[in-house]
Protein backbone atom coordinates (compact mmCIF):
# COMPACT_ATOMS: atom_id res chain seq x y z
CA UNK A 1 0.00 0.00 0.00
CA UNK A 2 0.76 3.40 -0.96
CA UNK A 3 2.08 6.32 2.27
CA UNK A 4 -0.94 8.56 1.05
CA UNK A 5 -1.39 12.17 1.95
CA UNK A 6 -3.62 15.13 0.48
CA UNK A 7 -3.55 18.99 -0.02
CA UNK A 8 -5.26 21.61 -1.82
CA UNK A 9 -2.57 22.56 -4.62
CA UNK A 10 -0.34 19.45 -5.35
CA UNK A 11 2.13 21.48 -7.19
CA UNK A 12 5.49 19.78 -9.28
CA UNK A 13 8.57 21.30 -9.51
CA UNK A 14 10.05 23.33 -7.06
CA UNK A 15 11.89 25.87 -9.44
CA UNK A 16 10.50 29.50 -9.62
CA UNK A 17 7.29 28.96 -11.33
CA UNK A 18 5.90 26.08 -8.24
CA UNK A 19 7.71 28.20 -5.33
CA UNK A 20 6.55 31.62 -6.04
CA UNK A 21 3.23 30.02 -6.34
CA UNK A 22 3.70 27.63 -3.59
CA UNK A 23 4.37 30.97 -1.44
CA UNK A 24 2.06 33.37 -3.05
CA UNK A 25 -0.89 30.62 -2.61
CA UNK A 26 0.35 30.50 1.10
CA UNK A 27 -0.37 34.02 1.62
CA UNK A 28 -3.62 33.45 0.55
CA UNK A 29 -4.31 30.87 2.88
CA UNK A 30 -3.94 28.21 0.55
CA UNK A 31 -1.89 24.86 1.23
CA UNK A 32 0.19 23.06 -1.06
CA UNK A 33 2.55 20.76 -1.23
CA UNK A 34 5.88 20.91 -4.05
CA UNK A 35 7.80 17.16 -5.45
CA UNK A 36 10.57 18.09 -6.59
CA UNK A 37 12.72 15.69 -8.49
CA UNK A 38 16.20 16.91 -7.49
CA UNK A 39 18.03 17.60 -4.21
CA UNK A 40 18.49 21.10 -2.51
CA UNK A 41 21.86 22.05 -3.11
CA UNK A 42 21.29 20.90 -7.51
CA UNK A 43 18.20 23.49 -7.11
CA UNK A 44 19.40 26.29 -5.55
CA UNK A 45 22.91 26.12 -7.78
CA UNK A 46 21.78 25.89 -10.85
CA UNK A 47 22.79 29.12 -12.75
CA UNK A 48 19.83 30.88 -15.19
CA UNK A 49 18.12 34.11 -15.97
CA UNK A 50 19.57 37.36 -14.67
CA UNK A 51 17.07 40.05 -15.65
CA UNK A 52 13.95 40.72 -13.30
CA UNK A 53 10.71 42.82 -14.61
CA UNK A 54 9.13 45.09 -12.71
CA UNK A 55 5.56 42.30 -12.44
CA UNK A 56 8.23 40.21 -10.98
CA UNK A 57 9.52 42.13 -8.33
CA UNK A 58 6.47 43.21 -7.55
CA UNK A 59 4.97 39.56 -6.69
CA UNK A 60 8.39 38.80 -4.97
CA UNK A 61 6.95 41.93 -2.61
CA UNK A 62 3.69 40.60 -2.54
CA UNK A 63 5.36 37.17 -1.25
CA UNK A 64 7.27 38.97 1.00
CA UNK A 65 10.48 37.71 -0.07
CA UNK A 66 11.67 40.69 -1.58
CA UNK A 67 13.83 42.30 1.65
CA UNK A 68 17.29 41.26 -0.16
CA UNK A 69 16.01 41.52 -3.87
CA UNK A 70 16.01 45.43 -2.82
CA UNK A 71 19.46 45.20 -0.70
CA UNK A 72 21.30 43.38 -3.69
CA UNK A 73 19.61 43.54 -7.04
CA UNK A 74 20.77 46.07 -9.29
CA UNK A 75 18.73 48.50 -10.92
CA UNK A 76 19.37 48.77 -14.73
CA UNK A 77 17.78 51.91 -16.70
CA UNK A 78 18.78 50.88 -20.15
CA UNK A 79 20.77 48.73 -21.98
CA UNK A 80 23.52 49.15 -24.61
CA UNK A 81 23.25 47.32 -28.40
CA UNK A 82 26.64 47.21 -30.39
CA UNK A 83 26.70 46.47 -33.90
CA UNK A 84 29.77 45.74 -35.62
CA UNK A 85 31.62 46.85 -32.30
CA UNK A 86 29.76 50.65 -32.41
CA UNK A 87 27.19 51.15 -29.43
CA UNK A 88 23.69 52.95 -28.64
CA UNK A 89 21.57 53.21 -25.33
CA UNK A 90 18.13 51.67 -25.36
CA UNK A 91 16.98 54.35 -22.13
CA UNK A 92 14.62 52.41 -20.57
CA UNK A 93 13.58 54.80 -17.94
CA UNK A 94 13.59 57.79 -20.37
CA UNK A 95 11.44 55.96 -22.78
CA UNK A 96 8.70 54.14 -20.45
CA UNK A 97 9.28 55.66 -17.11
CA UNK A 98 10.42 51.92 -15.90
CA UNK A 99 13.95 49.79 -15.38
CA UNK A 100 14.39 46.29 -14.81
CA UNK A 101 16.39 44.85 -11.43
CA UNK A 102 19.34 42.31 -12.15
CA UNK A 103 19.52 40.07 -9.32
CA UNK A 104 20.31 35.94 -10.12
CA UNK A 105 17.49 33.41 -10.50
CA UNK A 106 19.66 31.17 -8.21
CA UNK A 107 18.71 34.51 -5.06
CA UNK A 108 15.38 34.35 -6.09
CA UNK A 109 15.08 30.33 -5.54
CA UNK A 110 17.21 30.32 -2.35
CA UNK A 111 15.46 33.21 -1.38
CA UNK A 112 11.83 31.32 -2.12
CA UNK A 113 13.15 27.58 -0.70
CA UNK A 114 14.25 30.39 2.67
CA UNK A 115 10.20 31.08 2.92
CA UNK A 116 8.30 28.05 2.34
CA UNK A 117 11.02 25.88 4.60
CA UNK A 118 10.20 28.43 7.36
CA UNK A 119 6.70 27.41 7.95
CA UNK A 120 4.70 27.52 5.05
CA UNK A 121 4.40 23.54 3.89
CA UNK A 122 6.48 20.72 2.58
CA UNK A 123 8.87 20.62 -0.17
CA UNK A 124 9.45 16.78 -0.93
CA UNK A 125 13.30 16.78 -2.62
CA UNK A 126 14.09 13.88 -4.59
CA UNK A 127 10.89 12.85 -5.70
CA UNK A 128 11.02 10.06 -8.17
CA UNK A 129 9.40 9.32 -11.21
CA UNK A 130 5.98 11.31 -10.12
CA UNK A 131 3.06 10.58 -12.42
CA UNK A 132 -0.56 12.80 -12.85
CA UNK A 133 -3.69 10.08 -11.93
CA UNK A 134 -7.53 11.28 -13.01
CA UNK A 135 -6.76 14.81 -13.81
CA UNK A 136 -10.00 15.35 -15.60
CA UNK A 137 -11.91 14.39 -12.72
CA UNK A 138 -13.00 16.05 -9.69
CA UNK A 139 -10.18 14.03 -7.73
CA UNK A 140 -6.36 14.28 -9.35
CA UNK A 141 -3.72 12.30 -7.82
CA UNK A 142 -0.09 12.31 -7.99
CA UNK A 143 2.08 9.14 -6.75
CA UNK A 144 6.12 9.46 -7.02
CA UNK A 145 8.81 7.70 -5.31
CA UNK A 146 11.00 8.97 -2.29
CA UNK A 147 13.11 7.38 0.37
CA UNK A 148 12.37 3.63 -1.26
CA UNK A 149 8.61 3.56 -0.79
CA UNK A 150 5.88 4.64 -3.02
CA UNK A 151 3.76 7.72 -1.93
CA UNK A 152 0.33 9.42 -3.33
CA UNK A 153 -0.91 12.98 -2.75
CA UNK A 154 -4.68 13.98 -3.63
CA UNK A 155 -5.35 16.89 -4.25
CA UNK A 156 -7.72 19.38 -5.82
CA UNK A 157 -5.55 21.13 -8.75
CA UNK A 158 -2.59 20.46 -9.82
CA UNK A 159 0.33 22.67 -11.02
CA UNK A 160 2.54 21.60 -13.75
CA UNK A 161 5.38 23.67 -12.61
CA UNK A 162 8.05 21.06 -13.96
CA UNK A 163 10.02 22.72 -16.60
CA UNK A 164 10.31 21.87 -19.64
CA UNK A 165 11.88 18.25 -19.45
CA UNK A 166 8.75 17.72 -17.05
CA UNK A 167 6.33 15.06 -16.41
CA UNK A 168 3.19 17.18 -16.50
CA UNK A 169 2.85 18.18 -20.02
CA UNK A 170 3.72 15.21 -21.58
CA UNK A 171 0.51 13.77 -19.43
CA UNK A 172 -2.11 15.57 -22.09
CA UNK A 173 -3.05 13.55 -24.36
CA UNK A 174 -0.95 14.65 -27.72
CA UNK A 175 -4.74 15.31 -29.65
CA UNK A 176 -5.99 18.02 -26.04
CA UNK A 177 -2.53 20.45 -26.89
CA UNK A 178 -1.38 22.01 -29.38
CA UNK A 179 2.61 22.63 -29.67
CA UNK A 180 4.47 25.48 -31.54
CA UNK A 181 8.35 25.14 -31.84
CA UNK A 182 11.45 26.70 -33.63
CA UNK A 183 14.82 25.32 -32.77
CA UNK A 184 17.70 28.01 -33.71
CA UNK A 185 20.82 26.80 -35.63
CA UNK A 186 23.06 27.91 -32.36
CA UNK A 187 23.73 27.58 -28.82
CA UNK A 188 24.69 30.16 -26.06
CA UNK A 189 28.06 29.32 -24.42
CA UNK A 190 27.44 30.92 -20.67
CA UNK A 191 30.51 32.03 -18.39
CA UNK A 192 30.57 32.82 -14.56
CA UNK A 193 33.86 34.77 -13.58
CA UNK A 194 34.22 36.59 -10.03
CA UNK A 195 35.29 39.52 -11.53
CA UNK A 196 33.70 43.09 -11.72
CA UNK A 197 31.43 43.80 -14.92
CA UNK A 198 33.06 45.34 -18.09
CA UNK A 199 29.84 48.02 -18.47
CA UNK A 200 27.30 49.15 -16.19
CA UNK A 201 24.59 48.20 -18.23
CA UNK A 202 24.03 45.04 -20.25
CA UNK A 203 25.62 45.23 -23.96
CA UNK A 204 24.37 42.85 -26.44
CA UNK A 205 26.32 43.13 -29.58
CA UNK A 206 25.28 41.48 -32.95
CA UNK A 207 28.99 41.35 -35.05
CA UNK A 208 29.91 39.52 -38.01
CA UNK A 209 31.88 36.37 -35.75
CA UNK A 210 28.93 35.97 -33.88
CA UNK A 211 26.44 37.60 -30.61
CA UNK A 212 27.82 38.68 -27.66
CA UNK A 213 26.23 39.50 -24.33
CA UNK A 214 28.05 41.21 -21.19
CA UNK A 215 25.78 40.35 -18.35
CA UNK A 216 26.38 40.75 -14.31
CA UNK A 217 25.15 39.12 -11.56
CA UNK A 218 26.81 41.83 -8.95
CA UNK A 219 29.33 44.30 -9.21
CA UNK A 220 31.93 41.63 -8.43
CA UNK A 221 30.79 38.78 -10.60
CA UNK A 222 30.26 38.99 -14.35
CA UNK A 223 27.87 36.55 -16.21
CA UNK A 224 29.05 36.83 -20.27
CA UNK A 225 27.53 34.64 -23.60
CA UNK A 226 28.60 33.98 -26.83
CA UNK A 227 26.79 32.87 -29.46
CA UNK A 228 28.56 29.00 -30.76
CA UNK A 229 28.08 25.79 -32.51
CA UNK A 230 25.04 23.82 -31.39
CA UNK A 231 27.89 20.76 -31.47
CA UNK A 232 30.57 22.31 -30.33
CA UNK A 233 32.21 20.80 -26.80
CA UNK A 234 32.85 22.87 -23.73
CA UNK A 235 36.90 21.38 -24.80
CA UNK A 236 36.77 23.84 -27.42
CA UNK A 237 36.17 26.54 -25.31
CA UNK A 238 38.64 27.03 -23.00
CA UNK A 239 38.44 30.17 -21.23
CA UNK A 240 41.15 32.17 -22.66
CA UNK A 241 39.43 31.83 -26.08
CA UNK A 242 36.01 33.09 -24.40
CA UNK A 243 37.78 36.36 -23.38
CA UNK A 244 39.13 36.76 -26.56
CA UNK A 245 35.69 36.22 -28.70
CA UNK A 246 34.21 38.89 -25.90
CA UNK A 247 36.92 41.28 -26.63
CA UNK A 248 36.43 40.84 -30.58
CA UNK A 249 32.47 40.94 -30.03
CA UNK A 250 31.68 43.71 -27.84
CA UNK A 251 33.22 46.21 -29.43
CA UNK A 252 36.75 48.25 -28.27
CA UNK A 253 35.45 50.32 -25.60
CA UNK A 254 34.18 47.25 -23.46
CA UNK A 255 37.02 45.54 -24.45
CA UNK A 256 39.29 47.55 -22.73
CA UNK A 257 36.73 47.83 -19.59
CA UNK A 258 37.02 43.63 -19.70
CA UNK A 259 38.82 41.91 -16.58
CA UNK A 260 39.20 38.48 -17.22
CA UNK A 261 39.56 35.29 -15.01
CA UNK A 262 39.12 31.81 -14.23
CA UNK A 263 35.37 30.71 -15.05
CA UNK A 264 33.14 29.45 -11.59
CA UNK A 265 30.29 27.99 -14.21
CA UNK A 266 30.82 27.22 -17.84
CA UNK A 267 27.99 25.60 -19.84
CA UNK A 268 26.11 25.77 -23.43
CA UNK A 269 22.34 25.56 -24.02
CA UNK A 270 20.19 25.06 -27.18
CA UNK A 271 18.26 28.37 -27.44
CA UNK A 272 14.57 27.33 -28.78
CA UNK A 273 10.66 28.82 -28.94
CA UNK A 274 8.22 27.04 -27.65
CA UNK A 275 4.74 27.27 -26.81
CA UNK A 276 2.01 24.32 -26.06
CA UNK A 277 -1.61 25.28 -25.68
CA UNK A 278 -3.98 25.32 -23.85
CA UNK A 279 -2.10 25.19 -20.54
CA UNK A 280 -4.61 23.20 -18.75
CA UNK A 281 -6.49 20.13 -19.26
CA UNK A 282 -8.91 19.44 -16.73
CA UNK A 283 -7.44 19.74 -13.07
CA UNK A 284 -3.50 20.18 -14.43
CA UNK A 285 -2.70 23.77 -15.07
CA UNK A 286 0.87 24.27 -16.19
CA UNK A 287 2.87 27.69 -15.57
CA UNK A 288 6.43 28.45 -16.69
CA UNK A 289 8.74 26.27 -18.99
CA UNK A 290 6.98 23.14 -18.40
CA UNK A 291 4.05 24.78 -21.16
CA UNK A 292 6.58 27.64 -23.03
CA UNK A 293 10.18 28.36 -23.77
CA UNK A 294 11.60 31.54 -25.59
CA UNK A 295 15.16 31.89 -26.16
CA UNK A 296 17.21 33.64 -23.78
CA UNK A 297 17.81 36.95 -25.57
CA UNK A 298 14.73 38.97 -24.62
CA UNK A 299 15.33 37.59 -20.56
CA UNK A 300 12.01 37.13 -20.50
CA UNK A 301 12.07 33.31 -19.15
CA UNK A 302 11.70 33.51 -15.48
CA UNK A 303 9.41 36.58 -15.84
CA UNK A 304 6.74 34.78 -18.48
CA UNK A 305 6.90 31.55 -15.09
CA UNK A 306 6.16 34.47 -12.75
CA UNK A 307 3.27 36.27 -14.93
CA UNK A 308 1.86 32.46 -15.40
CA UNK A 309 1.70 31.93 -11.39
CA UNK A 310 0.32 35.30 -11.11
CA UNK A 311 -2.94 34.36 -13.10
CA UNK A 312 -2.83 31.22 -11.72
CA UNK A 313 -2.66 32.01 -8.16
CA UNK A 314 -5.58 34.96 -8.48
CA UNK A 315 -7.74 31.96 -10.06
CA UNK A 316 -7.49 29.49 -7.62
CA UNK A 317 -7.79 32.00 -4.73
CA UNK A 318 -11.33 33.07 -6.16
CA UNK A 319 -12.09 29.38 -6.59
CA UNK A 320 -11.64 28.75 -2.52
CA UNK A 321 -12.73 32.09 -1.64
CA UNK A 322 -16.14 32.71 -4.01
CA UNK A 323 -16.38 29.19 -5.29
CA UNK A 324 -16.09 30.61 -9.08
CA UNK A 325 -14.00 29.03 -11.08
CA UNK A 326 -14.37 31.75 -14.01
CA UNK A 327 -10.82 33.02 -13.80
CA UNK A 328 -9.38 29.11 -13.95
CA UNK A 329 -11.65 28.77 -17.06
CA UNK A 330 -9.95 31.80 -18.38
CA UNK A 331 -6.57 31.11 -17.60
CA UNK A 332 -4.80 29.25 -20.17
CA UNK A 333 -6.06 33.02 -22.43
CA UNK A 334 -5.43 34.89 -20.26
CA UNK A 335 -1.44 33.54 -19.97
CA UNK A 336 -1.22 32.75 -23.69
CA UNK A 337 -1.95 36.54 -24.29
CA UNK A 338 1.34 37.51 -22.35
CA UNK A 339 3.22 34.72 -23.42
CA UNK A 340 2.76 35.05 -27.36
CA UNK A 341 3.45 38.77 -26.90
CA UNK A 342 6.69 37.49 -25.22
CA UNK A 343 7.67 34.89 -27.65
CA UNK A 344 7.62 37.70 -30.35
CA UNK A 345 10.10 39.97 -29.14
CA UNK A 346 12.30 37.10 -28.00
CA UNK A 347 12.24 35.54 -31.30
CA UNK A 348 12.45 39.18 -32.69
CA UNK A 349 15.77 40.24 -30.40
CA UNK A 350 17.14 36.70 -31.31
CA UNK A 351 16.89 36.94 -35.13
CA UNK A 352 17.70 40.40 -35.81
CA UNK A 353 21.16 40.18 -33.03
CA UNK A 354 22.57 36.59 -33.95
CA UNK A 355 24.72 35.65 -36.86
CA UNK A 356 22.06 33.71 -38.54
CA UNK A 357 22.48 34.73 -42.51
CA UNK A 358 24.90 34.07 -45.15
CA UNK A 359 26.48 37.79 -45.23
CA UNK A 360 25.76 38.15 -49.11
CA UNK A 361 22.48 37.64 -48.57
CA UNK A 362 19.14 39.96 -48.40
CA UNK A 363 18.17 38.58 -45.19
CA UNK A 364 21.74 39.94 -43.87
CA UNK A 365 20.79 43.36 -44.88
CA UNK A 366 17.50 43.29 -43.70
CA UNK A 367 19.02 42.74 -40.05
CA UNK A 368 21.69 45.33 -40.68
CA UNK A 369 18.31 47.91 -42.10
CA UNK A 370 16.79 46.82 -38.53
CA UNK A 371 19.62 47.51 -36.42
CA UNK A 372 20.14 50.67 -37.84
CA UNK A 373 16.31 51.69 -37.64
CA UNK A 374 16.92 50.77 -34.16
CA UNK A 375 19.57 52.60 -33.25
CA UNK A 376 18.15 56.06 -35.13
CA UNK A 377 14.46 55.72 -34.60
CA UNK A 378 12.56 56.62 -30.73
CA UNK A 379 9.59 55.18 -31.75
CA UNK A 380 11.61 51.51 -32.53
CA UNK A 381 13.67 51.73 -29.66
CA UNK A 382 10.06 52.49 -27.31
CA UNK A 383 8.91 49.60 -28.60
CA UNK A 384 11.80 47.63 -27.88
CA UNK A 385 11.88 48.88 -24.20
CA UNK A 386 8.78 48.61 -23.30
CA UNK A 387 8.56 45.26 -24.62
CA UNK A 388 12.15 44.61 -22.42
CA UNK A 389 10.90 46.05 -19.02
CA UNK A 390 7.81 44.07 -19.74
CA UNK A 391 4.23 44.48 -20.96
CA UNK A 392 1.80 44.96 -18.25
CA UNK A 393 0.06 41.60 -16.58
P1 LIG B 1 12.57 25.37 -14.04
O1 LIG B 1 13.43 26.42 -13.48
O2 LIG B 1 13.13 24.50 -15.09
O3 LIG B 1 12.08 24.48 -12.81
C1 LIG B 1 11.42 23.24 -13.00
C2 LIG B 1 11.66 22.39 -11.78
O4 LIG B 1 10.97 21.17 -11.93
C3 LIG B 1 11.84 20.10 -11.58
N1 LIG B 1 11.37 18.90 -12.32
C4 LIG B 1 10.65 17.91 -11.75
N2 LIG B 1 10.20 17.74 -10.51
C5 LIG B 1 9.49 16.61 -10.25
N3 LIG B 1 9.21 15.66 -11.20
C6 LIG B 1 9.63 15.81 -12.47
N4 LIG B 1 9.36 14.89 -13.41
C7 LIG B 1 10.39 16.97 -12.79
N5 LIG B 1 10.97 17.43 -13.91
C8 LIG B 1 11.55 18.60 -13.61
C9 LIG B 1 13.20 20.57 -11.99
O5 LIG B 1 14.25 19.88 -11.29
C10 LIG B 1 13.12 22.05 -11.59
O6 LIG B 1 13.50 22.26 -10.25
O7 LIG B 1 11.20 25.98 -14.64
P2 LIG B 1 10.33 27.22 -14.14
O8 LIG B 1 10.08 27.16 -12.67
O9 LIG B 1 9.18 27.27 -15.07
O10 LIG B 1 11.25 28.50 -14.36
C11 LIG B 1 11.63 28.89 -15.66
C12 LIG B 1 13.01 29.56 -15.65
O11 LIG B 1 13.91 28.73 -14.95
C13 LIG B 1 13.52 29.83 -17.06
O12 LIG B 1 12.47 30.31 -17.89
C14 LIG B 1 14.66 30.87 -17.09
O13 LIG B 1 15.80 30.41 -16.45
C15 LIG B 1 15.03 31.22 -18.54
N6 LIG B 1 16.16 32.14 -18.64
C16 LIG B 1 15.98 33.49 -18.42
N7 LIG B 1 14.78 33.99 -18.04
C17 LIG B 1 14.64 35.32 -17.75
O14 LIG B 1 13.51 35.74 -17.41
N8 LIG B 1 15.70 36.23 -17.81
C18 LIG B 1 16.93 35.79 -18.17
O15 LIG B 1 17.85 36.59 -18.15
C19 LIG B 1 17.12 34.39 -18.53
N9 LIG B 1 18.32 33.93 -18.88
C20 LIG B 1 17.43 31.65 -18.97
C21 LIG B 1 18.50 32.57 -19.09
C22 LIG B 1 17.67 30.27 -19.15
C23 LIG B 1 18.93 29.83 -19.48
N10 LIG B 1 19.09 28.43 -19.63
C24 LIG B 1 20.16 27.70 -19.11
C25 LIG B 1 18.01 27.62 -20.13
C26 LIG B 1 19.77 32.15 -19.43
C27 LIG B 1 19.99 30.78 -19.65
C28 LIG B 1 21.37 30.37 -20.09
C1 LIG C 1 21.92 36.70 -17.67
O1 LIG C 1 22.43 37.57 -16.95
O2 LIG C 1 22.06 35.50 -17.45
C2 LIG C 1 21.11 37.12 -18.85
C3 LIG C 1 20.82 38.46 -19.03
C4 LIG C 1 20.08 38.86 -20.13
C5 LIG C 1 19.65 37.91 -21.03
C6 LIG C 1 19.92 36.58 -20.84
C7 LIG C 1 20.67 36.18 -19.75
O3 LIG C 1 18.93 38.32 -22.12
Amino acid sequence: MAAQSRTQVGIIGAGPAGLLLARLLKVHGIDSVILEQRDRTYVEGRIRAGVLEQGMVALMEEAGVADRLHREGLVHDGVEIAVRGRPFRIDFRGLTGKAVVVYGQTEVTKDLITARLAGDGPIVWNADDVALHDVESARPLLSYHCEGERRELACDFIAGCDGFHGASRPSIPADKIAIYERVYPFGWLGILADVPPCSHELIYASHERGFALASMRSHTRSRYYVQCNLDDELDAWPDARVWDELKLRLGERAAAQITTGPSIEKSIAPLRSFVAAPMRHGRLFLAGDAAHIVPPTGAKGLNLAASDVHYLCRALVAHYRTGSDALLERYSDMALARVWKAERFSWWMTTMLHNLYDPTSFEAQMQLAELEYLAASQAAQTAMAENYVGLPY
